[in-house]
């Protein structure tokens, strides 16, 4: 097989892009170049799709299919079952989706695939709402944010995606952020050496519907590490561990001022946002420490 990375820059085609600044474009890449050529990806509608392209064209350089928000999972898992009848056990079958088709619309299917320990990698990207058709809210909105179906912010918390996975009993799940690439990487490549179903996490800045500047997305997810809007942590055969935890957790605040999506949260809303963060971070660090 002709590695396509050697021949030209990564597996997205140049010229295919999605917003400036956009989080998931990154973290597409970053797995791309982490799993290699020998990938079978399937993406679901979303902003993900557009590197899948229109028509005949496409903008990715390994196999990829486009399917259905509510079953990347099942697909994945078809491909997985067809390749081991052609006696390939070599390919790493990837599902790539957004929050809404993954702890929304797609729950029931990831749940399923989990279950049967099939032996594919899911990776959700989230950028905490539906955004390639308006930015709707889902239940990876956090509390407090406004999309268009959240006008006043959104009432009620953050689904938990990885205590889902955890309570599969799946044998790796892991969140990662693009404030970090080489802890993304690495857990990546931990994921494809694993037998069984594996997820990802992934927090993902998105510009456009957070109301960010695009050019400090970085920054961005930097300060949801470090305040503890987002945890980075792995969970290998039920054993979890945090990855390079904040001594101590900066306030919200320093996360919230650099988006719009915030600009009209109350003062109980920060208060709750805040409480929740909280108690997330140290639940967390006990069950690392048991
Ligand atoms: C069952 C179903 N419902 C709704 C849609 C319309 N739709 C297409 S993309 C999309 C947004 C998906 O959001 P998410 O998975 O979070 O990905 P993002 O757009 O944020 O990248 C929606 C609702 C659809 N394709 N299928
Ligand atoms: S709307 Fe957000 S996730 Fe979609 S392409 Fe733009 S920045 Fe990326
Ligand atoms: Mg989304």
């Amino acid at each position: 097989m002709i590695d396509i990375k050697k021949e030209s820059r990564g597996y997205i085609a140049h010229g295919v892009s999605a917003c400036a600044g956009c989080g998931m474009e990154l973290i597409l890449r970053t797995v791309l170049n982490a799993l290699g050529q020998d990938t079978t990806l399937v993406i679901p509608p979303g902003c993900s799709a557009l590197f899948c392209g229109f028509g005949k064209e496409t903008g990715l350089k390994v196999s990829t299919f486009q399917g259905n928000l509510e079953n990347s999972a099942a697909y994945a898992a078809g491909i997985r079952a067809g390749y081991e009848v052609q006696g390939n056990n070599h390919s790493t079958v990837v599902a790539f989706a957004g929050d809404g088709g993954t702890l929304d619309i797609g729950l029931q299917s990831l749940s399923g695939m989990m279950e049967r320990g099939d032996d594919v990698l899911y990776i959700c990207y989230d950028n905490e709402a539906y955004m390639n058709t308006g930015i709707q809210g889902s239940s990876a909105t956090p509390l407090g944010a406004w999309t268009t179906t959240t006008p006043t912010g959104k009432p009620v918390y953050k689904k938990d995606l990885l205590g889902i996975a955890m309570a599969h009993g799946i044998p790796y799940c892991a969140s990662a952020s693009v404030a970090n690439i080489k802890d993304m990487t690495k857990k990546v490549e931990k994921a494809k050496s694993i037998q069984g179903p594996k997820l990802l996490h992934i927090h993902c800045p998105c510009p456009t519907g957070w109301g960010s500047a695009p050019s400090k997305s970085i920054e961005v997810s930097k300060k949801a590490v470090q305040t503890g809007a987002w945890v980075l942590y792995e969970c290998e055969d039920g054993n979890i561990k945090l990855n390079n935890p904040p001594k101590e957790l900066k306030a919200v605040q320093e996360y919230t001022k650099l988006q719009k999506r915030f600009s009209g949260i109350n003062e109980e809303q920060l208060v709750a946002l805040q409480m929740g963060i909280t108690k997330n971070f140290e639940r967390l660090m006990r069950m690392q420490a048991e």
